[in-house]
C-alpha cells in the first residue's frame, strides 16, 4: 500500500460500490476500496478488480492513509446510520479540508445536517444523487452532487469523468448547498414514479380498450421511441412486452400486479405535501402503487362492484394516437410540477439551483433518460426565471396540440371504467392552473362560516375579514388562516 498515492477512497462494495469504483479506474483514477466485511475487499481485488489499479485498505486508517490530500473519501454504504457510523470512524484520521461524500440514497434532510455539522470541524461533506443503477455506475451514472460547494473544485474531475454524457457534456454539475443534491435526487426519483404510472396507463388502455396483444403494443411503444416520447423507459417497455418466456406466452403477462417501492417516491409526496406544491401526478402514481398491492381486497371487490360492459367502439389506430398524445401531455404536466417542488424547496433553503443544469443531468446516465430533457435544457437555458414548465413557447404548444386527443382519453376512460390517475389528475392539474377562477371562494366561505377563520375580497387582498353568516353568530374571527 502507498501512501498519499490514491485520488479518491470508496467505501462500500456492494455492486453500485464495485462498479463506481470501476469506472474511476477506466478513468485514470486511482482508488482505494474499503468494505465492513473485510473479506469483500480481497474477493473484489481479486475477482472485479484484478488486473486493474484499484488497492485495497482493510482499516479505515489504511484507507486514508493511502489518499492524496486533500482527502477525498466516498461511501456508497446502505442509508441512514451506517453513514454517521462511518463518518464518526473517519473523522479521527482526516485534516481540516478533506472530503467525505455520501453517494447513498440519503434522505437531503440527514445531508443538510452532516454538511453544516462536518463544516464546524473544517470537514467539506457532499451528499451525491447516483443514478442509473448498475449499468450507470459501471459505465457513466447522472450525478447530482450538493453540499459544502467549497468540496466542488476538488471532486469536479472525477465526477464529471466518470458522468455519463450527452452531445459531449457530462451528466452532472455542482447542484447547491447543502441537501441539493440529495434532493434533487428525490425529486428524479418521484419523477421516475410518475414517467412509469403513465406507462403502465397507455398499456393498460391499449391492452383493455383495445385489445391489443403484447406484441402489438411493443410495437407502439417501438413507434413512440422515435419521436417524442424517446426515452429509456419507453425503450424497455418496448422490449419487456416483445418478451416470451420458455413457453412462448408473454412474459408480462404472468407477473404479479401489486407494485412495490422503496420510498424515495414517497419522500418525494411527503416533501410536496410539506412544502405546500401540488405534485399530484408523482403523489397518484405512489397511491396507485398502493392500490395495486392490494391485490386479495381488488380480488374480492372485482367480484361484487361493478362499473361499465361497453368497449371502446371508435377508430381503435386514432385512439392509439391519442393515448400517445395523453401520455406526452401528462409527461409534461408531471415534470413541470417536479421543478415547482424544486423551485419551493430552493426558495427555502435558499439554494441556487440551475433548473437547465439538472434538466442536463438527468438527460443522460439516468432511468428517467429522454430526449425530452434536452428540451426543458433548452427552455430553462432562454429563459432562466420561467416560473412554470408549462408558459414556456415549446410546451405550451406541445400541450395545446396534444389536449383534445388528452380530454378524449380521460373521458374514454372514465366511460370504460379503466382508471387512468396519472392521466386525469395531470390533465385536472392543466385545467386548475389555466383557471383564471377557481371555486375557492365558497371555500373561503364556508371555512369562514363555521370556524370564523375570515376570507379577502377580490377587490381588497391582504386584507381579512369576518361575516356573521346567520346572524346568530358572534362577530369576533378566529386567528387569521393566509391562503
Ligand atoms: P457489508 O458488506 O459489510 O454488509 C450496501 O449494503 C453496503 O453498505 C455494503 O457495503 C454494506 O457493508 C454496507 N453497510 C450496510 N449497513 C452497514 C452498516 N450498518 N455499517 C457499515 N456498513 C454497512
Amino acid at each position: 500500500m502507498c501512501i498519499n498515492r490514491s485520488d479518491i477512497g470508496l467505501i462500500g462494495l456492494a455492486v453500485m460500490g464495485q462498479n463506481l469504483i470501476l469506472n474511476m479506474n477506466d478513468h485514470g483514477f486511482i482508488v482505494t476500496a474499503y468494505n465492513r466485511t473485510i473479506e469483500k475487499v480481497d474477493e473484489f481485488l481479486s475477482k472485479g478488480a484484478k488486473g486493474t489499479n484499484i488497492v485495497g485498505a482493510h482499516s479505515l486508517k489504511e484507507l486514508v492513509d493511502s489518499l492524496k490530500k486533500p482527502r477525498r473519501v466516498m461511501m456508497l454504504v446502505k442509508a441512514g446510520s451506517a453513514v454517521d457510523d462511518f463518518i464518526a470512524q473517519l473523522l479521527p484520521y482526516l485534516e481540516q479540508g478533506d472530503i467525505i461524500i455520501d453517494g447513498g440514497n440519503s434522505e437531503y434532510q440527514d445531508t443538510q445536517r452532516r454538511t453544516k455539522s462536518l463544516a464546524e470541524k473544517g470537514i467539506l461533506f457532499v451528499g451525491s444523487g447516483v443514478s442509473g443503477g448498475e449499468e450507470g455506475a459501471r459505465y457513466g451514472p447522472s450525478l447530482m452532487p450538493g453540499g459544502n460547494p467549497k468540496a466542488w473544485p476538488h471532486i469536479k474531475s472525477i465526477f464529471q469523468n466518470i458522468a455519463a454524457k450527452t452531445d459531449g457534456e457530462p451528466c452532472c454539475d455542482w447542484v447547491g448547498e447543502d441537501g441539493a443534491g440529495h434532493f434533487v435526487k428525490m425529486v428524479h426519483n418521484g419523477i421516475e414514479y410518475g414517467d412509469m404510472q403513465l406507462i403502465c396507463e397507455a398499456y393498460h388502455l391499449m391492452k383493455s380498450a383495445l385489445n391489443m396483444s403484447p406484441k402489438e403494443m411493443s410495437l407502439a411503444f417501438d413507434e413512440w421511441n422515435k419521436g417524442d416520447l424517446d426515452s429509456f423507459l419507453i425503450e424497455i417497455t418496448r422490449n419487456i412486452l416483445q418478451y416470451q418466456d420458455k413457453d412462448g406466452e408473454y412474459l408480462v403477462e404472468k407477473i404479479r400486479d401489486a407494485a412495490g417501492q422503496k420510498g424515495t417516491g414517497k419522500w418525494t409526496a411527503i416533501s410536496a405535501l410539506d412544502y405546500g406544491v401540488p405534485v399530484t401526478l408523482i403523489g397518484e402514481s405512489v397511491f396507485a402503487r398502493c392500490l395495486s398491492s392490494l391485490i386479495d381486497e381488488r380480488l374480492q371487490a372485482s367480484k361484487v362492484l361493478q362499473g361499465p360492459k361497453e368497449t371502446y367502439k371508435g377508430d381503435k389506430k386514432e385512439f392509439l394516437k391519442d393515448i400517445g398524445q395523453a401520455l406526452y401531455a401528462s409527461k409534461i404536466v408531471s415534470y413541470a410540477q417536479g421543478f415547482m417542488l424544486m423551485r419551493e424547496a430552493a426558495k427555502i433553503h435558499r439554494w441556487n439551483l440551475n433548473y437547465g443544469g439538472i434538466a442536463l443531468m438527468w438527460r443522460g446516465g439516468c432511468i428517467i433518460r429522454s430526449a425530452f430533457l434536452g428540451k426543458i435544457k433548452q427552455a430553462f437555458e432562454s429563459d432562466p426565471n420561467l416560473k412554470n414548465l408549462l408558459l414556456d413557447p415549446f410546451f405550451k404548444d406541445a400541450v395545446h396540440k396534444c389536449q383534445t386527443a388528452w380530454r378524449k382519453v380521460v373521458a374514454s376512460s372514465a366511460m370504460l371504467g379503466i382508471p387512468t390517475p396519472a392521466f386525469s389528475t395531470a390533465l385536472a392539474f392543466y385545467d386548475s392552473y389555466r383557471s383564471e377562477r377557481l371555486p375557492a371562494n365558497l371555500l373561503q366561505a364556508q371555512r369562514d362560516y363555521f370556524g370564523a377563520h375570515t376570507y379577502e375580497l377580490l377587490t381588497a387582498p391582504g386584507k381579512y375579514i369576518h361575516t356573521n353568516w346567520t346572524g346568530t353568530g358572534g362577530d369576533v374571527s378566529a386567528s387569521t388562516y393566509k391562503a
